[in-house]
Parts: structure tokens; C-alpha cells; sequence
């Protein structure tokens, strides 16, 4: 092998990490929702990118209030799509768009942008 070939090798390599680790590892902070009086759980989502928080813990059998603050014009992430619940929504840019369903049973639920690229988790236990 010679050393252009080790040195694409290497890159290749560290480009694979890299996107491992964004994928799978930033973003990956929980924030558990907070409840408002009247029993909803509402967790304020940021949306440039991808999703922060990216994973959601909230309890199960109660209302949840997802609102999410889309803070750019990349048409990636104009659409919501949380497929368990049966809900595509367009997030139009700058503005904050409120997504509301109830987890009756704990279990894990994926939210992400229309082509599937952006991802998140709402976890209801
Ligand atoms: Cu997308």
C-alpha cells in the first residue's frame, strides 16, 4: 500500500467515526418533559440540523406536548413525521409548531423529518 492509499484509508475511516458518532452519540442528551397544570407533559424541541434534545422521556398514559422551534429554512427538516402516532406535520421555518398525542403504553416512539435523515426518540415509560 502506499502512503496516498494509507492516508485515504485513514480518512475514510475517520469520516466514518465522525458520522457515527453524530448520529448516534451527540444530540443523545435526555430531557425528561416537564408537566403544566393541566397534566400535559410539554418538552420545548429545537430544530437546526437535528433535533436537541433528540431524546424525550416522558410518562406514560398523560398527554404530551411536543413544540418544536424550527430555527432554519434547510428543507430537510420542514416536515415531522412521528409515524406511530400517525402524525406528519410541516414545520414551517422560524416559527414553533405544537404536536400533541398520548403514549397509552410505555414504549419507544421515533420522530424524524420526512426523509428519515433527522431523528429523535420520545420515551414513554
Ligand atoms: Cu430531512
Amino acid at each position: 500500500m502506499s502512503l496516498d492509499q494509507i492516508l485515504v484509508l485513514l480518512g475514510g475511516l475517520a469520516a466514518i467515526a465522525w458520522v457515527n458518532w453524530y448520529f448516534f452519540l451527540a444530540q443523545r442528551a435526555t430531557v425528561s418533559a416537564r408537566l403544566d397544570p393541566s397534566g400535559t407533559q410539554q418538552i420545548e424541541i429545537a430544530v437546526a440540523g437535528g433535533y436537541s434534545p433528540a431524546l424525550v422521556r416522558v410518562k406514560a398514559g398523560r398527554p404530551v406536548r411536543l413544540v418544536f422551534d424550527r430555527r432554519e429554512t434547510n428543507p430537510c427538516s420542514e416536515e415531522l413525521v412521528i409515524p406511530d402516532f400517525g402524525i406528519r406535520r410541516f414545520l414551517p421555518p422560524n416559527q414553533r409548531t405544537m404536536v400533541e398525542f398520548i403514549p397509552e403504553l410505555p414504549g419507544s416512539h421515533e420522530f424524524t423529518c420526512g426523509m428519515g435523515m433527522l431523528r429523535g426518540k420520545v420515551v414513554a415509560e
